[in-house]
């Protein structure tokens, strides 16, 4: 794992084209096995992996039988620091990944989309972590109670604050192209992992019969192109003009229009079928809805990391952005790089504003 900043010896691609075909592959294993290509590895960045995956299977149990306990509905709590109504599995979500980050002490500190502040944790004896994790944990929650997908998103950076000292805000302002690591759990029809350590993508699918998520999608590639789009039709008449172009262009090119309002989903689509994910800035949300850190960022690095694109509607890509606010949002075009491109096209030929 890329646990300094020297480029890896290997690559992702090489640890799963190494792997023979015809066996289980876990996670723990390909995770130990990826470390390899890295020169100084540490095993840090191998364990706070490893606890994201301890924590998605608690998750995902919680997930799986939502509608048989008292877990559905919005929680006591109210709203969370976006002003979203926090729902009890949201809640429960945060506290299991907070919990299993701490435990290990691999990173010094933890932000999630649930809390105001970043969350400092305690050194674990005398190891120094030298990273922070930042996590939407359970996004798209407001699908839950009708039964439809959801998802975990995480990134992982180095601190840059000294080590010796407690980390602070700056270590989470960074720009995505500083991400260590990055990935999504998907609670679907299954319930798979996808992350990225900078070197090709790689999905594991959780097998319920032995508690593992074992290897199912080796060096993911997203399409160059795609014949779906996926966008809020409803706020169509509220988005500028050059993106209801490039809509009415999908339309009468025929192709479908996908959208499940859960941004995991909707990407994992994109980045299997190949399309494009839209969600520009609307009357509601002027500087775009999505989180930059924790859910655009990671996002980005993987579809980038698969071959496709991520910008914004200025046209900046997502991974440059140098962020301001731990939970600043942002507006995001992603997916094959074909549309990505074609949308860029339409936003310099009609945006009436200077990009
Ligand atoms: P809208 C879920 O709340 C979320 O953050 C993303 O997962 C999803 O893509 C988006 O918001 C849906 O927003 O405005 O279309 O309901």
């Amino acid at each position: 794992m890329a646990t300094s900043t020297k480029k890896p010896s290997g690559n992702g691609a090489t640890t799963a084209a190494s792997i023979p075909g015809n066996r289980i592959v876990t996670l723990d294993e390909f995770i130990i096995r990826s470390e390899k290509d890295f020169e100084y590895a540490t095993g840090e960045l191998t364990g706070l992996l490893r606890d994201i995956g301890v924590a998605a299977k608690i998750i995902n149990r919680e997930v799986n039988k939502a509608g048989l306990v008292n877990i559905l509905g919005a929680s006591d709590s109210g709203e969370n620091t976006s002003g979203d109504m926090q729902q009890k599995l949201d809640v429960y979500a945060n506290e299991k990944l907070i919990e299993c980050l701490k435990n290990s002490g691999e990173c010094c500190a933890v932000a999630s989309e649930e809390n105001k502040d970043i969350i400092l944790v305690p050194q674990v004896g005398s190891k120094k972590s030298h990273y922070v994790v930042m996590f939407d944990p359970l996004d798209g929650s407001s699908n839950i109670d009708v039964n439809v997908s959801v998802g975990t998103i995480f990134a992982i950076y180095r601190r840059k604050s000294d080590p010796n000292g407690p980390a602070t805000i700056e270590d989470f302002l960074q720009p995505g192209t500083r991400q260590v690591a990055a990935g999504y759990v998907l609670y679907g029809t299954s319930t798979i992992l996808v992350y990225t350590t900078g070197n090709g993508v790689n999905g594991f699918t959780l097998d319920p019969s032995i508690g593992e998520f074992c290897l199912s999608h080796r060096n993911m590639r997203i399409p160059e192109n795609g014949q779906t789009y996926s966008v809020n039709q409803g706020y169509y008449s509220k988005f500028d003009l050059e993106m209801r172009r490039y809509i009415d262009q999908c339309s009468d090119m025929n192709y479908g229009l996908r959208y499940i309002g859960s941004m995991v989903s909707d990407v994992h689509r994109i980045l299997i079928q190949g399309g494009i994910f839209l969600y520009p800035s609307t009357r509601k949300y002027p500087k775009g809805k999505l989180r930059l850190l924790y859910e655009c960022n990671p996002l980005s690095m993987i579809v980038e990391q698969a071959g496709g694109k991520a910008i914004n509607t200025q046209l900046k890509r997502i991974l440059d952005m140098v962020p301001s606010e731990l939970h600043q949002r942002g507006t995001i075009a992603i997916g094959s790089p074909a549309m990505v491109d074609e949308l860029q096209a339409f936003i310099e030929r009609y945006s009436a504003l200077p990009l």
